[in-house]
């Protein structure tokens, strides 16, 4: 196994980091390594194209291969001309939520369509993050945002399901919390042959905590944005185990805590769906679920299961392929066989 250095010795160019401290975009770029590291593929066949945004800059300089740093949303139509013209190359698209969902939506449901074997790292950070926090097509509903000081009217795209009934042939959704899963879906993505994407829910302390109201010094934010994720998402491919329950308090958290003391083990914890919540640890939920809602100071009991994010490996299957289909149209024109 090698070190941290030697990882970054040898595939990190050297230079001071873009990103603002604790933001997603390094463990991001962390996975990837590590995955074709443990794949044994050859950093110099390996390209990573990006269009505008933080997460451009995940590959784009840092990535000690080659890089293509491309205009806003483009990222897949130049990567598409890349890998058409030379299949052999490992072409890898990192596009944030804004980039790929928003103004390059249309180039990625065309990638899926066609099953052209690139491999798309959507980076779902909620906003338009690097021009200062916009809403984008992934901000939740009713979310506050420089551009929606009221709260989101609109509706987010659920991207993973776009792109699944788009015709991608690998679909993957993970976040920054599940380093190992992430990882090993990079892998998995890098050996199928097909349009292989994986959405990944990042933290972005700068501007998540408008988004998701997080009071504190910034330092703090971090890794309290990561254990909302880890408390907000269940993976689908694994049975959610339960045995708790979410109060959602009327008023303060702390004023709620104090009162739930003794029907379980509880803490406060950040929520996507419900912001702050006491979570009541208790085998027993029936009896739990009635005791909660007997107290003054709970609004809501919500379930384990409720409000939260489906996670996992949601499609994988075999299809033709495009660059494939190009090379023997190639050979038919030729007059080859
Ligand atoms: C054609 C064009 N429109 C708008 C911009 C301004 N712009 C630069 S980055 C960005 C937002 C990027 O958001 P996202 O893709 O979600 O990436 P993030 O910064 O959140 O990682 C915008 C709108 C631009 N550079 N080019």
């Amino acid at each position: 196994m090698k070190t941290l250095f030697e990882y970054r010795d040898q595939y990190v160019r050297s230079q001071p980091s873009a990103f603002c401290p604790g933001c997603g975009g390094g463990i991001i770029l962390n996975c990837f390594l590590r995955a074709i590291d443990d794949l044994g593929l050859d950093q110099d066949k390996i390209l990573a194209v990006s269009g505008i945004g933080c997460t451009a800059w995940i590959p784009s300089p840092n990535f000690n291969g080659d890089t293509l740093h491309t205009t806003h949303g483009r990222a897949i139509a130049f990567a598409t001309g890349a890998k058409a013209f030379n299949p052999d190359l490992t072409t890898v698209v990192f596009t944030g939520d804004g980039d790929g969902a928003g103004i390059g939506g249309n180039h990625l449901i065309h990638a899926a369509r066609r099953n052209i074997n690139l491999k798309v790292i959507l980076v779902n950070n909620m906003s338009y993050a690097m021009t200062g926090g916009q809403i984008a097509p992934t901000t939740m509903h009713g979310e506050t945002t420089v551009t929606s000081p009221y709260g989101n009217p609109e509706f987010p795209f659920d991207i993973t399901q776009l792109v699944k009934a788009a015709g991608a042939s690998y679909v993957a959704k993970w976040s920054t919390y599940h380093v190992i899963e992430l990882t090993n879906a990079i892998k998995e993505a890098l050996q199928h042959k097909g349009f292989g994407f994986i959405e990944v829910l990042s933290q972005c302390p700068t501007q998540q905590r408008r988004i998701f109201n997080l009071r504190g010094p910034l330092d703090s934010l971090p890794p309290r944005i990561l254990d909302m994720f880890m408390e907000s998402t269940y993976n689908r491919n694994r049975e959610s185990k339960g045995g708790y329950l979410y109060a959602v308090p009327a008023s303060n958290p702390k004023k709620t805590l104090d009162m739930v003391s003794g029907l379980g083990s509880a803490k406060i914890v950040d929520h996507m769906g419900f912001g702050q919540v006491v979570r009541v640890d208790n085998p027993d939920t029936d009896e739990l679920r009635g005791k909660l809602e007997a107290l003054g100071e709970v609004k809501y009991v919500a379930d384990h299961m409720e409000k939260k994010i489906e996670l996992g490996l949601f499609e994988k299957y075999e299809r033709p392929e495009l660059t494939d289909s190009l090379q023997e149209i190639i050979r038919k024109a030729r007059g080859e066989q």
